[in-house]
C-alpha cells in the first residue's frame, strides 16, 4: 500500500478511483493497451507495457485496498469479519466451516465488495482474492518455483532453460521472495505447528522442505519481538494483510504507476469483448458501486488486449466471445483444460502431548515434499489454523498430481459460464493425499479431524480450490507465448495458461510466464 501511496503522492500515478455515486451516461475511452485485471497476470502485463512507453489501461472489477475503515485498518481481521471481507456476501464463507463441529468461524456481514470471493459451480468452488492485487491481496504468499521437471512435463513445447534462467528469477525478484531465518524458525513459537507437522512426516520417512514467501520476514520477526503491529501474527490473511506482505499494489503494479503510463480503473467489470472492423478490440464495461448496482456501463477501444482475470475471469470471457459470436474464431480449446491443482484440505488430530501452540503465523514456511514418489506424488503445504488456543489439528493443504481436466461452457440462458469439473474428479485428488495421510497417521498412530469441514463429518474438504488453473492453455488456445489464436494483438497472461496442474503453489510460474510473454510480446508484436 505504502509504495503505491508514496508513487500517487509524488503525483506518478493517475490511478483512477471515480466516484460511483452517479450513473453517467456511456462513454468511449480509447488506450492504446487495456489489460483486463490486476492480478499476477495483469500486473506483469501493465508494469512492461508502461515502461516501453506505451500508454496503458487497467480495468479491476474490485476496489483499490488502501483507505482504512473506522477501525483505522484497511483490511478487518478474519477472527471479527465484516463486510470488508467477502466479495457481495451476507455471510462469510470461509474454507474451514466449523470447529467441533460448531458453525463459530463464519459470520453475517452486510453486502459490499470484499477482498475475497468463492465462485460457486455445480460440484467446485474457487477462491480468488478482488481487488487491485487480486489473489496477492487474499493468498497465503507462498512462493514456490516447481521442479523443473514437472515445468517440462506440463509445458514441453516452453525452453525451460530460459525460464529457470532469466523468467523464474525475474519474478522472484519483483514479487520481493524471501525466506524464513532457519535458526528463528526453529526457536519461535509461532511455527511450532509447522515443526510438530514436519516431525510426523518425517517419522513417517517423508521429506520435508522450506518454501519462501513474499511476506517480509523481517517484519514477521519484529512483529514476534512485539515491536511492529502484529499481522501474519495477528491472525490476517484471507482476508488481507494489514502490514508485512509484498502484495502487488506493492510491487509490480506501484512500479507499473511510477512509469506515470499505466491508469488503473477500480470497481470495472468488463463483460464482453468484440473486434471493430479495423481490427481493434471493443470492451463493455459494468461500473459498480458499493452496493454492486451497475452505475454506468462503459465502452473501451485498444489496439493491443492483455487478458489477465485470472483463470476463471480470463475463461468466462473468451468462452462467452466465441460463443455469442463476437471472436467467433477463437480455438475450440478455449475454456477446456481446467483443473484444481489436485488441491484437497484435511486436518490431522494429534496427541495431547504434540501441543501445535496457540501462536501460529498466518504464512507457511513448509511443504511436505513427496512429489518424486510416482505412485503417489503429492506436495503438502504445512498450513496454519490460528486460533488463538491450543486446539491440537496439523492442517495441510494438499498438492496432488491429479490428471482429471473439466471444461468451461457457455449457458445462454444466465449469460454466464458452467464449470463441468465433477465430484468424481475431486475424489481422485482426495485418493491420492489420503494415500499420504494415511501413512503419516500410521506413523504416529493419529487419526484425521472430522469437525472442520461443515456438519457431516468430512475429512477432505475437496469441493473448493485456491489453486485454479487453465481454461486457455498456453500452445492450445494460444500460441507458445500467449497470443490467442484466431485473432492479433489479443493475448492471456494469467494462470488460465496453466494446463490445469504445477504441482505447487501457482503464482510464482504465473508471474514468470507472464515475464516471457511481455519479453516475446513487446520484441515482436509492438514495433512501429
Ligand atoms: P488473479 O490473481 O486471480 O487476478 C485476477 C484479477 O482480475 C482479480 O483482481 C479479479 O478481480 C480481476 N477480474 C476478473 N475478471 C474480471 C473482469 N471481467 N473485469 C475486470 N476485472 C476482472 O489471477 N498461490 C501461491 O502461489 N501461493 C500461495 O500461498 C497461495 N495461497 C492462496 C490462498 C488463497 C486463500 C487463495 C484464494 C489463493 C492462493 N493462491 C496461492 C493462488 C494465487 O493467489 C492465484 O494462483 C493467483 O492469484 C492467480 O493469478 P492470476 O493472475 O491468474
Amino acid at each position: 500500500m505504502v509504495a503505491l501511496q508514496t508513487a500517487a503522492a509524488a503525483g506518478l500515478t493517475r490511478i483512477s478511483l471515480q466516484s460511483a455515486s452517479a450513473a453517467e451516461p456511456a462513454v468511449v475511452d480509447n488506450a492504446p493497451a487495456i489489460v483486463i485485471g490486476s492480478g499476477y497476470g495483469g500486473a506483469v502485463a501493465a508494469l512492461r507495457l508502461g515502461q516501453a512507453g506505451i500508454r496503458t489501461l487497467v480495468l479491476e472489477m474490485g476496489r483499490l485496498w488502501n483507505t482504512p475503515g473506522s477501525d483505522g485498518k484497511v483490511f478487518c481481521t478474519t477472527s471479527a469479519p465484516d463486510q470488508r471481507s467477502m466479495w457481495f456476501r451476507t455471510r462469510t464463507e470461509a474454507p474451514l466451516a466449523s470447529f467441533l463441529w460448531l458453525d463459530l468461524v463464519n459470520r453475517d456481514i452486510s453486502r459490499y465488495p470484499g477482498v475475497l470471493d468463492r465462485v460457486h459451480f455445480a460440484d467446485m468452488s474457487v477462491y480468488v482474492g478482488r481487488g487491485v492485487g487480486g489473489g496477492s491481496l487474499v493468498n497465503g504468499g507462498m512462493a514456490v518455483t516447481p521442479l523443473q521437471s514437472y515445468f517440462s512435463e506440463q509445458f514441453p513445447t516452453v525452453d525451460a532453460a530460459e525460464m529457470y534462467g532469466t523468467y523464474f528469477p525475474r519474478a522472484r525478484a519483483m514479487l520481493g521472495v524471501n525466506t524464513v531465518d532457519p535458526a528463528w524458525f526453529e526457536s519461535t513459537e509461532w511455527y511450532k505447528f509447522t515443526r510438530v507437522s514436519r516431525k510426523h512426516a518425517q517419522n513417517a520417512g517423508l521429506k520435508t522442505t522450506f518454501v519462501p514467501n513474499v511476506y517480509d520476514f523481517g517484519y514477521m520477526q519484529r512483529e514476534a519481538a512485539g515491536t511492529a503491529t502484529k499481522s501474519a501474527l495477528g491472525g490476517e490473511v484471507i482476508y488481507g494483510n494489514n502490514h508485512g506482505k509484498r502484495s502487488l499494489d506493492q510491487t509490480y503494479l506501484a512500479a507499473a504507476l511510477g512509469t506515470g503510463n499505466v491508469t488503473i480503473n477500480t470497481m470495472e467489470r468488463v463483460r464482453a469483448i468484440r473486434r471493430a472492423t479495423d481490427g481493434t478490440y471493443v470492451l463493455t464495461a459494468d461500473r459498480i458501486d458499493n452496493t454492486g448496482a451497475v452505475v454506468e456501463t462503459k465502452e473501451y477501444g485498444c489496439t493491443y488486449l492483455f487478458l489477465g482475470g485470472g483463470s476463471l475471469g480470463t475463461s468466462e470471457l473468451l468462452v462467452r466471445a466465441r460463443d455469442t459470436g463476437a471472436l467467433p474464431a477463437l480455438d475450440a480449446s478455449v475454456g477446456a483444460g481446467w483443473g484444481t491443482n489436485g488441491n484437497v484440505m484435511l486436518g490431522r488430530a494429534n496427541h495431547l502431548w504434540d501441543t501445535v501452540g496457540a501462536n501460529q503465523s498466518t504464512m507457511p514456511v513448509m511443504g511436505i515434499d513427496d512429489w518424486a514418489n510416482t505412485a503417489n506424488p503429492v506436495f503438502a503445504e504445512i498450513a496454519p489454523l490460528p486460533m488463538g488456543l491450543e486446539h491440537w489439528v496439523s492442517l495441510y493443504l494438499a498438492i496432488t498430481k491429479n490428471p482429471q481436466r473439466a471444461s468451461f461452457t457457455y449457458d445462454a440462458a444466465s449469460g454466464g459460464v458452467r464449470l463441468g469439473w465433477t465430484a468424481a474428479q475431486s475424489a481422485v485428488s482426495v485418493s491420492m493425499a489420503r494415500k499420504l495421510f494415511d501413512r503419516i497417521n500410521a506413523a504416529n498412530s493419529t487419526i484425521y479431524r472430522y469437525d472442520l469441514f461443515g456438519s457431516s463429518n468430512k475429512v477432505f474438504a475437496d469441493d473448493f480450490c485456491y489453486h485454479p488453473l487453465g481454461g486457455c492453455v498456453l500452445g492450445k488456445a494460444t500460441d507458445n507465448y500467449g497470443r490467442v489464436k484466431g485473432y492479433s494483438k489479443l493475448y492471456v497472461t494469467d494462470g488460465s495458461l496453466v494446463p490445469g496442474s504445477i504441482g505447487v503453489n501457482p503464482f510464482v510460474t504465473i508471474t514468470a510466464l507472464a515475464e516471457r510473454t511481455m519479453a516475446r510480446v513487446l520484441a515482436e508484436d509492438t514495433a512501429p
